[in-house]
């Protein structure tokens, strides 16, 4: 059976044409083919897509608990981005802004005349009351419409204040998907905060974490086992990050990137800009765990760190060895279906597998060809007198242009001279006949569910009670829900439980929906 067939089969000609190309049933063959990303969605496809601003505010800017982060637009924006974040966040110097939701709230009237005067209102009045040492303000789409100039507010709020005051114009329409506010966030983190600090570290081996925003104490997990080991942790970009400590990033060894995703750019810039390397991480699933963490005591090369290394994983696994094996056991066979943001659903793949589940179905939201298809990264060229424009040099096969303003020419001659690394890519790690889908919609979700029948789907708040409804025990990967952390060890153990309760709830056998009994649409055929 062709499951990719049978949903395709189900849309008109037009339709058929654009999303055949974003749909992939895996077999030896169609493994090497591209797969398209990170293009727009098709207008009136409920999409589970969200915003630039999203990507820049809610999830890049947004957990920095000592910058007041101010949304100038009508209220929702901000309360969104904000409320259903679940990045934690322990005060910093007494503060903690994560907690506050600030917003210009514009109305009717700030879009006919103008929002700027309310703008630096509500900037005076956040300084007179909170006094905090960074603001970021970050646009909505109602503000580039109407051509407020943040940029201007913000170097007049330095002059006048003396704190240090950032704007990002991330509104919402802005690019495909949450993806380029990312890069917005990143660009100016990497201009205006990164490199202004001059704290020496105390340790040896220092990192920064890049691309953990501490869901749901993710990146609380992360840490305790890397200070375990004995590494210093200079930032963490950004879940419970502070732009104190931000301005220090540089001083670090090496970069481990968690969300490559969200924050490739950041790690290449440092790179370029301050020669800190940086290695990809995953500390979702127990497997990926042990490998990141030996990466990084290669990476140092230090005997007695590798030794430390391998005495913390072989204490930490045999602390949860024997729940591991209880929730194997109640897990084992299962499959599951994982639609998230541009990482989770592939990092999660290997913490499922850690319990015996199967992956029949993966999609991203908004990844690029690189997440599906794996990079090719030239790993260091020096910045050439003649490419003003390179902001930083990663350069990948499908993406030269955008990352590196390489031409096609330029791109496969660099090739031919320095080696390619090769990594990531999820496609590559999953089965034959396991479906991947870029920028799953409302329809396909529900088609591919019939057809694979998963025991379980992880995606966000967009679809999960559709799946509910549909009788599919489903979690978001999100949020987590109400729980976590999932990441580390400890992480591990905490998401077996979950998904053991969520699957053998007894509530899924106590209600029958009334469509399990009888049809609920009556069709007449009109003329026999
Ligand atoms: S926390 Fe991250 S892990 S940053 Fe990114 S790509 Fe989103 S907000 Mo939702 S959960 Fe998701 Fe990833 Fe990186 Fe989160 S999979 S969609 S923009 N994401
Ligand atoms: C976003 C944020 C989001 C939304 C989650 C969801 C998040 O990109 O808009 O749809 O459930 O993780 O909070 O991805």
């Amino acid at each position: 059976m062709n499951v990719r067939n049978i949903v395709l089969d189900k849309y008109g000609a037009k339709v058929y044409k654009n999303r055949k190309e974003h749909i992939i049933e895996i077999n030896e063959e169609t493994k090497q083919q591209p797969i398209a990303a990170n293009t727009r969605s098709i207008p009136g496809i409920m999409t589970n897509r969200g915003c630039c601003y999203a990507g820049c505010k809610g999830v890049v800017l947004g957990p920095l608990k000592d910058v007041l982060v101010l949304t100038h637009g009508p209220i929702g924006c901000g309360f969104y981005s904000w409320g259903t974040r679940r990045n934690k966040a322990k005060p910093q110097d007494g503060r903690n802004f994560i907690e506050y939701c600030f917003s210009t709230d514009l109305q009717e009237s700030d879009i006919v005349f103008g929002g700027e005067k309310k703008l630096r209102q509500a900037i005076k009045e956040a300084i007179e009351i909170f006094n905090p040492k960074c603001i970021m303000i970050c646009s909505t789409c109602p503000v580039g419409l109407i051509g407020d100039d943040i940029h201007a507010v913000a170097a007049e709020t330095e002059r006048e204040y003396g704190i240090s005051c950032m704007a990002f114009s991330c509104e919402g329409y802005k690019g495909v998907s949450q993806s380029g506010g990312h890069h917005i966030a990143n660009n100016t983190l990497m201009k205006k905060v990164i490199g202004t600090g001059d704290a020496e570290p105390t340790k040896k081996f220092t990192i920064n974490i890049l691309g953990e925003y501490n869901i749901g104490g993710d990146g609380w997990e992360v840490e305790r086992i890397l200070k375990r080991i004995g590494y210093e942790i200079i930032t963490i970009f950004t879940g419970n990050g502070s732009y104190e400590t931000m301005k220090n990033a540089h001083m670090a060894n090496l970069n481990i990137v968690q969300c490559h995703r969200s924050i490739n750019y950041i790690a290449e810039m440092m790179k370029t800009k301050y020669g800190v390397d940086w290695i990809k991480v995953n500390f979702i699933g127990l497997d990926a765990i042990k490998q990141s963490l030996r990466d990084m005591a290669t990476y140092f090369g230090d005997k007695e760190l590798m030794e430390r290394t391998e005495a913390v994983i072989a204490d930490e696994l045999a602390n949860i060895a024997e729940e591991k094996e209880y929730y194997y056991s109640k897990l084992k066979g299962k499959t599951a279906a994982i639609y998230v943001g541009g990482s989770r659903s592939h990092h999660y793949q290997n913490l499922l597998a850690d319990f015996g589940v199967k992956t029949v179905l993966a999609g991203y939201e908004f990844a690029h060809r690189d997440d599906y298809e794996g990079r090719e990264v030239i790993p260091t060229i020096k910045e050439d007198a003649d490419s003003k424009n390179i902001e930083h040099l990663e350069v990948t096969k499908d993406e030269q242009k955008y990352h590196a303003y390489l031409t096609e020419e330029q791109y496969e001659e660099l090739k031919t001279k320095i080696p390619l690394e090769q990594y990531g890519g999820m496609i590559k790690t999953m089965d034959d006949n396991s479906i991947v889908v870029d920028d799953l919609n409302h329809f396909e979700t529900e088609e591919f569910v019939k057809l694979l029948k998963p025991d379980m789907f992880f995606s966000g708040i967009k679809d999960k009670y559709v799946l509910q409804k549909a009788g599919v025990y489903s979690k978001q990967l999100h949020s987590y829900d109400y729980s976590g952390p999932y990441a580390g060890f400890n992480g591990a153990i905490n998401f077996a439980r979950d998904v053991t309760m969520g699957l053998y709830t007894p509530a899924w056998g106590l209600v029958t929906p009334p469509w399990k009994n009888k049809s609920t649409l009556k069709a007449k055929l009109v003329g026999g």
